[in-house]
């Protein structure tokens, strides 16, 4: 890069700028957007099936049947693989990994830039099949039936998740090597910010979990095509050896959602109370706890598919065993907000009464779910679309937007008004409630998951309808956002290098940042929440905004 006098500076192109870029930053940035429009289609998704589910008859929203079974399997598919992985790992992973250990970008720049092409080549492929024909076997595609999903809805899906999985695989190399090797001075990793612990525990989750599926999916495309046998009971293959291998990824991926997401609460909340976290080792090393038990537990989806039932006991007891370190950490957020100055900013009320809240309900769930006798009754029903949406939509969804409304000064230059922020974090705490709550009713008076009839007796019309009243306000919810985001843009204040008092190195440099972060290079001397009685000034009086 060659050195001009600075009237002679041309703009570089937008695609130079932008699209080709190396910059971690802009390429973090890139992701947040993708995934938001890839939210909003599988959104659409979701809102066509609670549309359906309004009345308890025949189709009448979706032409066909089959459409239906499409339906679900793009909102799952885009929403796990399109949505929330990319954007809490590659997005945020992106944006703030780097910044946050005070290096100048990623240890690999251009394979930063690959990931992400990589990415939205994925995605294409994935909504190709709009047009090819949409799998319709669900996010897991379990055999025997994905052996015989007729057209080429499901050879599209395969293509994609590779794709995609070696995008996610390049991301988690990237982010390893960059923590390990491109830490400031002084930034030991006792003195490592949270969601720095965070990342990269997932990383190394990604790099273990993403071949499992790899060899799952591409022993299933064999199997259609080339006439093997891995899944064929009736040729001697084991459609439960599929399982085992999904869920070998499947049930670490869901970490790969809420490790990350759990990192962003642990930024948030110290710096809103004003005080030093509370319990930062045991934050960061139940971390490592989650990802190591994250991979002991995945047969606990298979206790009623055909295992012998003494094989569910080990299961059942390590996935008792990992809601633990869970739980160290909510007791530990909790101690953070007890006699904290709390200062409840959006940011702040989608990480506690939101994340806190919603992940407590959607954990506890779980301990239902993973409870042998307990799962013979609740396998397959509502009851399990209750729980993951608690985890997923109250639990990692509420981090990115806590998140997103945290660091958006940051990324963008300008505050956002709290007030519309606020409206936004209400109208998804009680859509998301409305919607999910009484889907753990209807799973127990026994709807099934992904069928589009059920009996209207006993209340389950009117929980349903409920349920889809709700998933419209959260769709409302959505589009509130972007025009908070957007009125932000256009008439936010100017945000000042540092708008919360908060102590991470990011923000010790301007909004947005200068291309390379840092004009002179960090020296790290302390840990990262050391919030003292002499900051005064950060207390919550001032009220920033628009
Ligand atoms: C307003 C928001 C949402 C609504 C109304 C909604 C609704 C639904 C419904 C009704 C189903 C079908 C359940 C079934 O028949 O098995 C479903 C499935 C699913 N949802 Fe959502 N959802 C929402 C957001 C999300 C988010 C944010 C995620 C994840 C990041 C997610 C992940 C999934 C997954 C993985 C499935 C399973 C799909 C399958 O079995 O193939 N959903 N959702
Ligand atoms: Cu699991």
């Amino acid at each position: 890069m060659g050195t001009v006098a600075t009237a002679d500076v041309k703009k570089p192109s937008f695609v130079r700028d932008w699209l080709l870029t190396v910059d971690h930053k802009k390429i973090g940035i890139m992701y947040g957007v993708v995934c938001l429009l890839f939210f909003f289609l599988g959104g659409a998704a979701a809102l066509v099936i609670r549309t359906e589910l309004l009345t308890p008859g025949m189709p009448d929203v979706v032409p066909q049947a089959d459409m239906f079974n499409q339906m679900f399997t793009m909102h799952g598919s885009i929403m796990i693989f399109l949505f929330m992985i990319p954007m809490l790992t590659a997005a945020f992973g992106n944006y703030l990994v780097p910044i946050m250990i005070g290096a100048h970008d990623m240890a690999f720049p251009r394979m930063n830039n690959l990931a992400f092409w990589l990415f939205v080549l994925g995605g294409f492929v994935f909504l190709s099949s709009l047009y090819f024909g949409m799998p319709d076997i669900g996010w897991t595609a379990y055999p025997p039936y994905s052996i015989e999903s007729a057209g080429l809805g499901l050879d599209i899906w395969v293509l994609g998740v590779h794709i995609l999985g070696l995008s996610s695989i390049l991301g988690a190399i990237n982010i390893i090597v960059t923590v390990f090797n491109l830490r400031a001075p002084g930034m030991t990793f006792n003195r490592l910010p949270l969601y720095v612990w965070s990342s990269l525990i997932t990383a190394f989750i990604q790099l273990f979990g993403t071949p499992a599926l790899a060899g799952a999916i591409t022993t299933l495309l064999f199997d259609r095509h080339f006439g093997t046998h891995f899944y064929d009971a009736s040729a001697g293959g084991d459609p439960m050896l599929y399982q085992h291998l999904f869920w070998f990824y499947s049930h670490p991926a869901v970490y790969i959602m809420v490790l990350p997401a759990m990192g962003i609460v642990s930024e948030i909340i110290p710096v809103f109370a004003r005080k030093p976290i509370f319990g930062y080792h045991a934050i960061a090393y139940s971390s490592i706890a989650i990802g190591f038990l994250g991979f002991l537990v995945w047969a606990h989806h298979m206790f009623v598919a055909g295992m012998p039932l003494a094989t569910g006991i080990p299961f059942m007891v390590t996935s008792m065993i990992i809601a633990v370190p869970s739980a160290i950490k909510i007791f530990n957020w909790l101690a953070t907000l007890w006699r904290g100055s709390n200062w409840f900013t959006t940011p702040m009320l989608f990480v506690t009464v939101g994340f806190i809240g919603m992940f407590t309900i959607g954990g506890l769930g779980g301990i239902f779910l993973g409870t042998v006798p307990v799962d013979i009754h609740m396998h397959d029903t509502y009851f399990v679309v209750a729980h993951f949406h608690y985890v997923l939509f109250g639990g990692s969804m509420m981090a990115v937007l806590g998140g997103l409304f945290y660091w958006l000064p940051k990324m963008t230059g300008r505050m956002y008004s709290e007030k519309l922020g606020k409206t936004v974090f209400w109208m998804y705490f009680v859509g998301t409630n409305l919607t999910f709550f009484p889907m753990h009713y209807i799973g127990m008076m026994g709807m099934p998951r992904r069928v589009f009839q059920y009996d209207p007796a006993n209340g389950m019309q009117i929980a349903n309808q409920i349920a889809s009243f709700g998933s419209y306000l959260v769709g409302a919810a959505a589009i509130m956002m972007v025009v908070t985001i957007i009125v932000s843009l256009r008439s936010g204040a100017k945000a000042p290098a540092n708008p919360w008092g908060a102590q991470t190195l990011e923000w010790t440099v301007s909004s947005p940042p200068p291309e390379h972060n840092f004009i002179e290079m960090p020296y790290v001397t302390a840990p990262p929440y050391e919030f003292g009685e002499a900051e005064e000034q950060y207390t919550p009086k001032k009220s920033f905004g628009a």
